[in-house]
This record gives C-alpha cells, structure tokens and sequence, in this order.
C-alpha cells in the first residue's frame, strides 16, 4: 500500500512520516534551511504479514501544488494531516480536493500537533472538520488526534493504518505494466534509475519496456520494490528501476514519463474526458479555458474544450476535450486534476474517457454519445455499448490499450462478447451482431442493384463500394478488413479490383456477341497466332477503340488474356502455351526453356515467342535467368486448364 500526506504547510507531515518510519524526508538543503517541504519525500515502514508501507511526503506550501500532485497521483491512501492549533487552512482544503478528484477513496485525518491544544478544542475541531469532509470520499474518514512531539496518539495511528493496509483490496494486477516516473537519477556503478508509482501490471528483471512520451527503449536490470531489493515490482507498490539501454539515461527521463509495456506507448496531444468544476469555483468555467493539467506525474500546459455545454458552473460536470500542448502517455480512467492557468488555485478535475479521441465532429450528437458509452466502467459493458452507437465498428486494439487489458485478457473478452471480428493489415475491429448483418445485407443489396443496372459490368471496384454505403460510410481500412471478412464468408466475390455477388456472370450486350463471336472465330483460326485489335478492326469492319473496349471487358470477364499490347488471346490458348512451355522443359535436360526451343515447340516468330515468354515471366509462370526460363509448377494453373486443343506441338 502507497500512503500519502496531505495538508496545509507546516502541519506536521513531514514530521509525521518521521513518527511513522524514522526516517526524516526533507533532505534539500533548501528545505532544511527553510523548515520546509519543497519536493516529494520517500519512505517505508515494514509491517510483518502485510508487506511493506511505502509514504509519500508531499510539501503543503501553495508555491509546490505540482509536486503535491505528483506525488498524490497513484496514492492508495492518504493522511490527511491538520495541525490542532491552526485548524483547516486553505491548502488543508486545496489538498483535499485535490486527493478527491484524484479517486483517492481510503484515508485517516490526523490532527497533528495535539499537546499544542486542550481537549475542547480537539472535541471542537472534530465537528469543525466532519462538515469539511462532507461531500468527499474521506466523509466518513476516522480523525485521529496525535503529537509527534510527544508521541501521543501515534500508536493509534499506525494500528488504524496497519488495519487499512490489512484491508486493502488486492491491487489490480491486471493490465500491461506503467510506472508513473516521478524521480530519475544515476548512480555509480549503477546507472540510470528511475523510481515511481505502479500503476498497472508487473515488472520483472530482464523486461525490454518503453518510455513514455519519448519511445525509448529499455531493458530492466534491477529492481528494488518498496525500498528492497527485488525480482519483481507491481500495481501497489512504490519502485526503483535500474534501466539500460540506447540512449537512456537520467537526463532523457523525467518526472510525468511513464516506463510502460511498450503495447502501451501511445503519447497523445488531446484527451477527451469528463470533466467537474470545483463547487468552491466563484466563476462558471468557459470554453477554451486555458489551465494547467495534472495526469500521472505529469504536468502540461492545456486548454479545456467543453463538448456538450457552452459554460460549466461551479459543481457541475461537463465532457470536455483537452488539447496538450506538448504529448503525454494517458490511458481511459486516468485521473486528471487542474488548475488555472498561472497555477495559484485547484479549479477541477476528472476522468479520462478517450486518449485518442477524434478533433473533427468531436461536438457531433454521435460523438458524444460514444463517449457516454466509453464511460462505462466495466470493459464488456462498454464495447457492447459502444458497437451499439454510431459508427457501429470500434478499433480492438485501440480499444485493449485505452483500457489497459492484456493480449490474453483483451482475447477473452472478444470471446466472451457478441461481436464479429474483422482484420486487415495488422488492425482489428469488431462489429456489433446485428450491425453486421446490417453491413451484409447492405453491401448484397448495392451490389444486386448494380448487377441489375449495369449487368455488363463485372461489379464494383472497392471503393465506389464504399462510398455506395451511403449511411454508413466506413474508413478504408475499416472496410477492406470487413469486406475481407464477406468474401471468406462467401457472401461476396472478389474478381480482380471487382467486387460481385456470388453467381453474378457478365452478360454481353447482343451486339458485343455477335463482335465476339466473330473475333473468336479469327483467333482460333490464327491459334498461337492470333490477329491484333487492328486486324480484327479491318476484318470485320468495326471501330479499333470498339474492338478494344470489348476485348478489355472479355479480359475482365477472364475469356481472354492480353498477352501484348492489343495483342489478346484466349484463356485457353494461354494455358496450352503454359503446358506446352511445361511440356518443353520437362524434355530439356535441365529443365529449362530457351526462347529458341520455345519458338520451335509452338511455331511462331521468334519476336512472338518471346513476347510470349515475357508475359509468362510477369505472370510468374516462367522465371527468367539470363537467357533460360524455368517454369514455376505452382504458378501453372492460374490461366486454367488447357484448352480443347491438346495436339500441342
Ligand atoms: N508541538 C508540536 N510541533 C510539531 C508537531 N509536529 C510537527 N511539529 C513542528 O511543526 C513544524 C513543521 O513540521 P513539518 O513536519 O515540517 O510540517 P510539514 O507539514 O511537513 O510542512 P511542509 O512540508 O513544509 O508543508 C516543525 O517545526 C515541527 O517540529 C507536533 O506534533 N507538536
Ligand atoms: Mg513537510
């Protein structure tokens, strides 16, 4: 268990972790000099059977908020210290809700300071400080009145918190593992170090990670988790790692990184989130607002976009989309604090819904309702959600990272959900049940009308397909991975750059049947041989661009092959000058064809062989080595089996 202080400047924190673990947190000569905690201080107190207490002394002053932040992100549990003389002061409250909007649900108040004052005044306090706590997660917090002066009442301190370390509920160990870096140094014989909160998942010596936003990689040599030495480091508890690598060392790492599972590197420049407005707020908070943001150790110039409203009063709650002004690594349920832009007050906080959310039509009705369902708390519950609204499909492997699922857990849950997955080029996306048969059907449908309209044409090219949806125009990728999904499903056909229903054939317009029919006489009259476009154009007296345009449509229906430049033959010629090619180097003592014996075996020009040849080796069936060719059996079928003509040379 991570423990925190808080409270108001010199209220006796720092005093109180020495109490609680003897050891003195304020080391800058800085803070010694002025009697003051500046940055965050660190210590441990070992508690027998559970485990070990990591504390986390934050300074109270209004100047080192930041730091407070910091070093409050990822806390299990706070002490919430008020001093018995002075009472609530303004960074008592600041803290407060500051711990508050940062989900912090488990804490003790401590009055510190207690030999200061008498017993009515602590009884006094007592009540002054349950309406303090009012309305936030330590409502019903104990107050425990101590001395670290005389030692009063820390005993009872440590039995309450050893009690709230027994009690605790198990860290979540799921998750890829993220570290949220608040120092990094270097150390003699060592290396680079960096020391913080885990947030999510486990670490072991020897894992290769990523640091976020650089993208640097690191391998993990040592560990020391809360304070000792160790083999692995998790959720929970406060690390040291010692990182090696390429360019990694202290001065490229700093406080607000993540050392993260490297599936989770994914630095972002824009949140969406859902955001509060302090009810303590004297203004409504307008559009645009510029702040200053907290996430993680992280803290980030930004500017506030409310989505669903135009102002946000004091209290209320708001979507909001939040530019950074330089990236950041953040992940969904990430808890973000902010104040105003010259950072003098706390004005908010809130959730992370989207760390990669759209900037175009982020306002949209749609939008906003995805960004509803991505509030969902429960991972199942919000991807059925989510394949339930418009646009109806949703990334996977986005989906498994903002949420910070594992492979083998984001896996399970695909399973155990009623969606239809699709790939294409490394991406996944999921379709809702019904959405699908929605997009099939809609897809059988374009695809029967243009048959029906244009029965000449061998069906349509993928993206008028595309954009033929109309309501439901999907990205291309998302597309091709969906249409992929059809076409193994046989709903749809795939002919060349065509898309067809199945069944669908081409169908000649009687005009082109009779052209065909006598160009096919003319090319089996002139067998491996064939006339050209301009031939057939002066025998049968019909335009060339004519004679052209059917012969392209033949090819695409597969009828014929245009082995050269206006030079067609049909398939089954093709595929007997393959065998015949085949026939030839089965003969050869080698095994290969020389366009010599080629132009022998088939008995045509020396140019036409080769022009033959050449189009066999950009159709793979022939590959070429110098002035030889051997034949590529597993490319020999693609033009079908030979023709009625078998008598082959
Ligand atoms: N009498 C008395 N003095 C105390 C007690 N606890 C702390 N002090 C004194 O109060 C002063 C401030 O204590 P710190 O522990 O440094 O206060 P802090 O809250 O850590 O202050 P910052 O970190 O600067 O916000 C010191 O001079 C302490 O000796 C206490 O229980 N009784
Ligand atoms: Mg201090």
């Amino acid at each position: 268990m991570i423990v925190g202080t808080a409270g108001h400047i010199d209220h006796g924190k720092t005093a109180l972790v020495r109490a609680l673990t003897g050891v003195d947190t304020d080391r800058l000569p800085a803070e010694k000099a002025r009697g003051i905690t500046i940055d965050l201080g660190f210590a441990y107190r070992r508690v027998s059977e559970s485990g070990t207490l990591g504390f986390v002394d934050v300074p109270g002053h209004e100047k080192f908020i930041h730091n407070m932040v910091a070093g409050a992100a990822g806390i299990d549990f706070v002490l919430l210290v008020i001093a018995a003389d002075d009472g609530p002061m303004p960074q008592t409250r600041e803290h407060l809700q500051i711990v508050d909007l940062l989900g912090v649900e488990r804490g003790i108040v401590v009055l510190s300071k207690c030999d200061l004052v008498d017993a009515e005044r602590i009884a006094e306090l007592e009540a002054e400080l349950r309406s303090l706590l009012a309305g936030t997660a330590l409502a019903g917090a104990e107050i425990v009145p101590v001395s670290a002066v005389t030692g009063e009442g820390i005993a009872t301190l440590e039995a309450c918190l050893f009690d709230a370390a027994r009690g605790m509920p198990p860290p979540c160990r799921g998750g890829r593992f993220r570290l949220a870096v608040d120092r990094s140094f270097s150390l003699p014989g060592i290396g680079t170090v960096v020391t913080g909160t885990v947030f999510a998942g486990a670490v072991r010596i020897g894992d290769r990670l990523a640091i976020s936003p650089s993208g640097l990689a690191a391998r993990v040599r040592g560990i020391h988790a809360q304070n000792a030495p160790a083999e692995r480091g998790e959720a929970g508890q406060r690390c040291a790692l010692n990182l090696v690598g390429a360019g990694i060392d202290r001065d490229c790492i700093h406080r607000g990184d993540w050392v993260v599972d490297a599936a989770l590197h994914a630095p972002t420049e824009r949140l969406d989130a859902r955001i509060r407005l302090l009810a303590s707020e004297e203004r409504p908070l307008r559009h645009a607002a510029p702040v200053q943001l907290h996430l993680g150790a992280a803290r980030v110039p930004a500017q506030l976009a409310l989505l669903d409203r135009e102002r946000l009063l004091p209290g209320e709650e708001a979507l909001a989309q939040i530019a950074l002004d330089r990236p950041l690594g953040a992940l969904h349920g990430d808890h973000i604090v902010f104040r105003d832009h010259s950072a003098r007050r706390t004005i908010g906080g809130g959730v992370v819904l989207d760390p990669w959310p759209p900037q175009r039509g982020r306002r949209r009705p749609q939008r906003l309702a995805m960004l509803g369902a991505m509030a969902e708390p429960d991972a199942q519950q919000a991807l059925l959600r989510l394949l339930s609204e418009e646009p109806g499909w949703v990334d996977l492997k986005g989906f498994a990272r903002a949420r910070n699922l594992t492979a083998e857990a984001a896996e399970e849950l695909w399973r155990t959900s009623e969606i239809v997955r699709v790939d294409g080029g490394g991406a996944f996306f999921a379709f809702g049940r019904d959405n699908w048969q929605i997009l099939v059907r809609l897809v059988g449908a374009v695809l029967a009308e243009h048959h029906r309209k244009v029965p000449e044409s061998p069906g349509l090219e993928e993206n008028r397909l595309r954009l033929a949806l109309d309501m439901r125009r999907l990205p291309v990728n998302v597309f091709a991975a969906a249409l992929a999904a059809m076409v193994r499903e046989g709903v749809v056909q795939r002919g060349g750059p065509w898309l067809k229903l199945p069944g669908h054939a081409v169908r000649l317009t009687p005009v082109d049947q009779r052209l065909w029919e006598g160009i096919r006489v003319e090319m089996q009259r002139g067998r491996y041989q064939p006339p050209r476009v301009r031939d057939f154009a002066q025998t049968l007296g019909v335009p060339e661009d004519e004679v052209r345009r059917l012969l392209r449509q033949l090819a695409r229906m597969s009828l014929v092959v245009e082995v050269a430049h206006d030079h067609f033959y049909q398939r089954e010629t093709v595929a007997d000058l393959a065998a015949a090619a085949h026939l030839l180097a089965d003969d050869s003592r080698d095994g290969k064809i020389t366009a010599a014996s080629f132009r022998d075996r088939v008995g045509t020009g020396r140019k036409l062989a080769i022009q033959i040849l050449e189009f066999f080796d950009r159709s793979g069936i022939t590959l070429r080595e110098g002035d030889l060719r051997r034949i590529r059996k597993d490319r020999l079928a693609i033009f079908g089996e030979p023709g009625s003509d078998r008598s082959i040379p």
